[in-house]
């Protein structure tokens, strides 16, 4: 009852057009590469010799090609990490590819990366970390008006960047002090140098840190969340609230997950034997996209510049494995909208478009029910709203009968949102009924419901 009141007194968040266009993204790579990939750190000081970026065969075309082979459909790379070391001969600092030995000094990655992407059709992000072990002027001032002029930099040399990555890590520059962002002054900057960037940080705005780094969203994930009181990095908030999202919560700031293929984040030979398999990669994928997040799945390019075979071959591996859930692999049915005692065939929640379906006025006296024409083994559900009038669903249960009416098997559920999967025991039934039971406004905006069998193995573990 408190949770309808709240509801009607709710003023519904919306996302933007920018990220309506986010949400279909919906897989796409991190790419962790500078002097970490060839000194074996995770967290450089800052003080490497610019010599040891040397890649010997860097080829950005090799790793758009992986990204397409794997059905991604962008790469964010780290155009600066925690050492400063930048990726572009950047003319506020000293510590760059301008300064390595890679090209003779003649090298630029973000030149080659956004070329290559552009030329792919991925879409193309920058990490731009804002903790620099390297700039003298980090925790001063000063240090505020270099990350600005890095921003224009990048965004006027290599745009349009799709994504701008801020991760929360802040910790003592080389002179042992930490800064104090002026993260407004950047955020305003941002928006005004590219209003279609995508901004990522612990509090958006646009999309939001799931709270972890193992690629698991929570199985409710509301795309909204409240962020006042809250600052990026330390000061952000609960990991638990960060997984899933507030109801109610005033700002659409959908969760993305970011996960690594390998024990680090970036390239170490010794971890050649680390990699994620495709089946394992499937598991996240159902947890991160099956609870309605973005995926974003860090492959890092090795010390010769390339993807290493064994990430690629997991890649593929973890492509051919969601060729399971292609609508045309959906088991055939037909859907209705069952509503008092009108029945009324819905066969837009069939389809691949996430953007047509039903709407559902009354949720506790209508229902939709997916019928089979003969007796049909299904392990997995694929159920989505459209968001483009907010996020509705926050209680559901499937219900699959058999060709008698008899219940066979209840899988109940919180929210639905971009995209929700959900695997149980294979199960030979006639029907199955979508009832909502909860939701946070009317009327609500199914956009699909389809049945799948999956290889055992698939199932959500
Ligand atoms: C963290 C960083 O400190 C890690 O090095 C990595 O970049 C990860 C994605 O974010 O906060």
């Amino acid at each position: 009852m408190l949770a309808c009141c709240t509801g009607l007194l709710y003023a519904q968040p919306r996302p933007t057009a920018t990220q309506q266009a986010w949400h279909q993204q919906e897989f796409y790579l991190f790419m962790h590469f500078g002097p970490n990939t060839f000194t074996g750190k995770e967290w450089g000081h800052g003080d490497e010799k610019t010599e040891v970026f040397n890649p010997t065969a860097l080829d950005t075309e090799q790793w758009c090609r992986v990204a397409k082979a794997a059905g991604a459909t962008g790469i964010i790379i780290t155009a600066k990490h925690h050492d400063g070391f930048c990726l572009w001969p950047s003319a506020y600092s000293t510590h760059t590819v301008r300064e390595s030995k890679w090209r003779n000094g003649k090298g630029d990655v973000l030149k080659e990366l956004s070329a290559s992407c552009r030329k792919w059709g991925l879409k193309f992000g920058v990490y731009l970390s804002p903790w620099d072990r390297n700039h003298p002027s980090y925790g001063t001032p000063a240090y505020n008006d270099v990350y600005a002029n890095t921003l224009k930099e990048i965004f006027a040399n290599y745009g349009p960047i799709w994504e701008l990555w801020w991760d929360g890590a802040n910790g003592e520059g080389p002179n042992g002090k930490r800064q104090v962002y002026d993260f407004p002054r950047f955020e305003k900057l941002v928006r005004q140098l590219s209003p279609n960037t995508v901004i990522f940080s612990d509090i958006g705005p646009d999309t939001r840190w799931v709270g972890n780094e193992s690629g698991i969203a929570g199985t409710t994930n509301w795309n909204t969340l409240d962020t006042a009181g809250f600052q990026r990095g330390q000061g952000g908030p609960p990991t638990d609230t960060l997984n899933s999202g507030n109801r109610y919560g005033r700002h659409w700031i959908p969760a993305e997950c970011d996960v690594s293929i390998r024990p680090g984040w970036f390239y170490h030979a010794e971890e050649d034997g680390k990699v994620k398999s495709g089946e394992t990669l499937f598991q996240l994928y159902l947890k991160s996209v099956g609870r309605g997040a973005n995926l974003l799945l860090n492959v890092p390019p090795d010390t010769r510049g390339l993807i290493h075979e064994n990430d690629s071959a997991a890649l593929v591996g973890f492509a051919q494995l969601r060729q399971q859930l292609d609508g045309k692999r959906q088991l055939a049915a037909t859907a209705t909208l069952l509503q008092h005692n009108i029945k009324k065939q819905v066969t837009a929640l069939l389809d691949q478009d996430l953007k047509t379906g039903v709407q559902i006025a009354l949720p506790a006296v209508s229902s939709v029910a997916l019928d089979f024409a003969k007796p049909t083994t299904l392990n997995c559900m694929l159920l989505a709203e459209d968001l483009r009038q907010g996020q509705a669903v926050a209680a559901f249960t499937l219900k699959l009968y058999d060709d008698k009416g008899e219940l066979l098997r209840s899988v109940a559920g919180t929210t639905i949102g971009q995209k929700r999967l959900l695997t149980f025991a294979a199960t030979t039934a006639s029907r199955v009924v979508l009832e909502i039971t909860d939701t946070n406004k009317l009327p609500v905006q199914l956009a699909s419901m389809q049945a799948y069998l999956l290889p055992a193995q698939l199932v959500e573990k």
